[in-house]
C-alpha cells in the first residue's frame, strides 16, 4: 500500500509530510507512515510489552504542484490514497486555489478517458474489437468528470470497476483534504473550503502547519504534553490514521503480549485464516483456532482475561470467523 501527499504549491506537503513522519530534517521524499492508535498505547500498558509496533504503509512527498503531464500522471498510478494539502494560512483564497487543482485532477482523468474512447472507435473501424460496454462506461465517466464528479463517487459497480482495473485514473482513488492554516484565520475561508470538499465528496482535516512543525522541535515528552494541550500531535496523527483506513476499508486487529503489542491492518470482511497469514504464513498454514476478545470488552474489565472469561466475552473461533475491527487474536497453530 502506497500513499501519495498532493497539492498546489507551497501548500504545505513537505510540512505534512514532515509532521506524520515526526521528523523536522528528513531529507527524502519517501518514509514509513505509521499509523498511530490509543489502542496500542493502552494495551501495551496492560501487557508491559516491551515493544509497540504500529501498522505502517509506504509514504510519498509527490510534490506535484501543478497540471500534470501524461509522465507524471503515470507517476501516480502505484497510489492508493492521496493526501491533498490546501493552503489556508496565506492564500486569500483557499478554497480557489484546492478548486482549480482538484479540477486539474479531473481533467487529466477526462484526458485519459477521452483517449481512451477515441483509441477504442480507431480499433473498431479496423473491426479488430467491439468494445461496447467499456465504450459505454467510458462515456459515463466521461459525462461524470465533465460535470466535476470525482469517478470515486459515482457509484460505479465492482464489475465495472474490473473493466478499470489496467488504468490508473485518480479520482478513482480517495482524496482526503488537509487544510492547512494558522490560529487567528477567518473562519468563513476555512468553512467555505469544507464546503466544497464535502460537497465534491472529499474527507477533509484541519491542521495546524507551521505549530505542527514547532512541536517537532521540542523533546518527546515536551512534545506530548504540549499535544495532550492541543489536542495536536499525536491526536492529529490518530485522526488521519483513522481516516485513511476508512477511505481505505482497513480494519485493525491487535496481537498483545509480554514481548510486544503490534497493531495489523487487514481488508474489511476477510476471515481470521487471512489475518494468520499477515502475522506469519506459517500461522495460516497450520491453523487451528482463534482466541478472540475485542479490544472494548478487554478494556472494560481492565485487561483481566479471567473476567472477561467469565463474562463469556472470550470466543473460541474457527477459520471462518470475519474479524472485526479491535479484535485481539491469539492463534492456536501447528505446524
Ligand atoms: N505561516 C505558516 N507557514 C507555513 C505553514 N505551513 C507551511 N508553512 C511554510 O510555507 C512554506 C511552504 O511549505 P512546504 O511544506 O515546503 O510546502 P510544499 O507544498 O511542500 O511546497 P512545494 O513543495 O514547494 O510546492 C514553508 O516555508 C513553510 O515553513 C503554516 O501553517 N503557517
Ligand atoms: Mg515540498
Amino acid at each position: 500500500m502506497k500513499i501519495g501527499i498532493i497539492g498546489p504549491a507551497q501548500s504545505g506537503k513537505t510540512t505534512i509530510f514532515k509532521v506524520l513522519l515526526q521528523s523536522a530534517n528528513i531529507t527524502g521524499d519517501i518514509g514509513m507512515l505509521k499509523f498511530m492508535d490509543q489502542r496500542i498505547e493502552k494495551l501495551s500498558d496492560i501487557f508491559s510489552s516491551k515493544k509497540k509496533v504500529y501498522p505502517e504503509t509506504a509514504f510519498l512527498d509527490i510534490g506535484l504542484a501543478t497540471g500534470f503531464t501524461g509522465k507524471e500522471y503515470s507517476k501516480l498510478h502505484d497510489i492508493d490514497l492521496f493526501i491533498c494539502v490546501a493552503n489556508a494560512f496565506f492564500n486569500e483564497d483557499p478554497k480557489k486555489d484546492l478548486e482549480s487543482y482538484i479540477t486539474d485532477l479531473i481533467l487529466s482523468d477526462l484526458e485519459a478517458i477521452q483517449s481512451r474512447i477515441t483509441r477504442i472507435e480507431k480499433e473498431r473501424m479496423k473491426m479488430k474489437t467491439d468494445a461496447e460496454g467499456e465504450t459505454r462506461l467510458l462515456k459515463k465517466c466521461q459525462d461524470s468528470l465533465e460535470n466535476s464528479k470525482l469517478l470515486r463517487n459515482i457509484g460505479l459497480a465492482r464489475d465495472e470497476l474490473k473493466l478499470f482495473s489496467g488504468f490508473s485514473f485518480i479520482t478513482l482513488r480517495p482524496i482526503i483534504v488537509v487544510i492547512n492554516l494558522e490560529e487567528g484565520k477567518p473562519e468563513d475561508k476555512v468553512k467555505s473550503t469544507e464546503e466544497y470538499c464535502s460537497i465534491i465528496g472529499m474527507r477533509h482535516v484541519r491542521f495546524f502547519g507551521k505549530t505542527e512543525l514547532e512541536l517537532l522541535e521540542l523533546n518527546p515528552e515536551e512534545r506530548d504534553q504540549f499535544s495532550k494541550e492541543m489536542g495536536s500531535g499525536y491526536n492529529f496523527r490518530e485522526n488521519m490514521s483513522k481516516l485513511i483506513c476508512r477511505e481505505l476499508n482497513l480494519i485493525t486487529f491487535f496481537t498483545a503480549g509480554d514481548k510486544d503489542t503490534t497493531g495489523w491492518h487487514l481488508e474489511s470482511g476477510l476471515s481470521v485464516i487471512e489475518a494468520a497469514g499477515k502475522i506469519h504464513s506459517d500461522i495460516k498454514r497450520g491453523f487451528i483456532r482463534a482466541e478472540v476478545v475485542n479490544y472494548e470488552d478487554f478494556v472494560k474489565f481492565e485487561g483481566n482475561m479471567q473476567k472477561v472469561r467469565e463474562a463469556g466475552l472470550l470466543k473460541i473461533e474457527g477459520k471462518e470467523y470475519i474479524v472485526k475491527d479491535g479484535d485481539m487474536l491469539n492463534i492456536r497453530f501447528n505446524v
